[in-house]
């Protein structure tokens, strides 16, 4: 939490820690001297096993670079820190070069988080967290994070989550997140992007996959600042892929809101399709949510369900929903959508999605696809 004397006291702790850094004999532990003496910059360090993996987060310093190697790894706790970086020392944990490296909760305790950071100014990048028994990778009151190039997929509940007050100018690129789902709450409670219970200005989704979640693609409950998301596909959310014969999972592609926020969160070049739910929804958000140019196609539901709030609409697309384009309430203010009188529906390129499945390009951006494309710029997602 960012609250005045909390963060001095945390920032003077972390400071005498750096101070003593601190060297924990073999296994590439990291040391957190910086090479001047003044600032509290960090050292690289590459990890080539769970405990110097564990060893490396836990002794996390402004500065510091964490490679791991390729490999997967099984934390047996939450790898978990409360360090700050700065804007201009960051703190790094990355896959080293290229390689192909996995975080697996597989045997972590019942309940556990796969990873958890509590601190600022953190980059996360080229990791994949998976098989936890939990969350999968959460940031807790968190500023200045970026989080790119990341996979969360099988995780027990929401795959990547931003939560707490203090939550600011937080970056999430290239997240593919899918296939998890909460057991013991059948599935209610897994989405694969959870912006949820916090508040903060300044957060920034783009280019990412959200999908075959059992519970929503997106979910912005009780975040109560704005968030952007732009460049991003959910798919496939809400439906029973795991035999659960009490399944209750919701399904919604984007899920922009509940729990009393009202808060205009910013919505542009995004798609869902093949939700169990609605493709878009303010879920009872009263804010003046801003949509323009997504495209929703064949969800089960509404392809825009904005039923009670002031959502602004503009150039979007709707086809094949199940239970219409659109469902607007009358505080809604609509236009330019393929809905909108005089406005026309252009032809999908394609309606097949095996591209927007496949691999993405080499610096992590979403795939090239002509899926739900159309010839027109008034109306629809970009799809890139
Ligand atoms: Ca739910
Ligand atoms: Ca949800």
């Amino acid at each position: 939490m960012r609250i005045g004397t909390g963060r001095h006291r945390r920032n003077r702790t972390l400071s005498i820690a750096t101070a003593v850094a601190l060297s924990s004999g073999a296994g590439g532990v990291w040391l957190g001297l910086s090479h001047d003496g003044a600032s509290a910059a960090g050292a690289t360090v590459t990890v080539s096993s769970t405990a110097e993996l564990e060893s490396a987060v836990r002794g996390a310093v402004p500065g510091g670079v964490i490679q791991v190697r390729a490999g997967t790894y099984y934390p047996t706790a939450t790898l978990m820190s409360a360090a700050n970086g700065t804007s201009s020392a960051r703190i790094t944990l990355k896959a080293y070069g290229g390689e192909k490296v996995r975080i697996d909760g597989s045997k972590l305790p019942a309940g556990s988080w796969l990873a958890g950071i509590d601190g600022d100014y953190w980059t996360v990048e080229n990791l994949t967290f998976q098989n936890s028994p939990a969350q999968g990778f959460v940031a807790t009151s968190s500023v200045g994070g970026i989080f790119r190039n990341l996979v969360t997929a099988r995780n027990g509940d929401s795959g990547f989550t931003l939560r707490g007050d203090g939550t600011s100018d937080n970056l999430v690129q290239n997240l593919d997140s899918y296939l998890n789902y909460d057991p013991a709450s059948h599935g209610q409670n897994a989405d694969g992007l959870a912006i949820k219970f916090g508040s903060g200005t300044g957060n920034r989704i783009t280019g990412a996959r959200l999908y075959d979640n059992a519970d929503d693609g997106i979910d912005l409950w009780q975040f109560s600042s704005p968030v952007t998301i732009e460049h991003t596909w959910a798919f496939g959310n809400g439906r029973n892929r795991w035999k659960d014969s009490a399944f209750e999972g919701n399904g919604n592609g984007f899920k922009l809101g509940g729990g009393g926020a009202s808060v205009a969160h910013v919505v542009n070049d995004n798609a869902a399709w093949d939700n169990r739910l609605h493709g878009f929804t303010e879920n009872s958000n009263a804010g003046a949510i801003l949509l323009d140019r997504n495209t929703a196609y064949a969800n089960d539901r509404s392809g825009f369900h904005f039923a009670t709030g002031k959502a602004r609409l503009a150039r979007n697309l709707a086809v094949g929903n199940g239970n219409g384009l659109s469902k607007l309430g009358p505080e809604t203010v609509s236009a330019a959508n393929n809905w909108d009188s005089g406005v026309p529906t252009p032809a999908l390129r394609s309606k097949d999605a095996t591209t927007a499945h496949g691999a993405r390009r080499p610096d992590g951006s979403l795939p090239v696809t002509t899926f739900l494309t159309v010839a027109s710029t008034a109306v629809g997602s970009p799809m890139n």
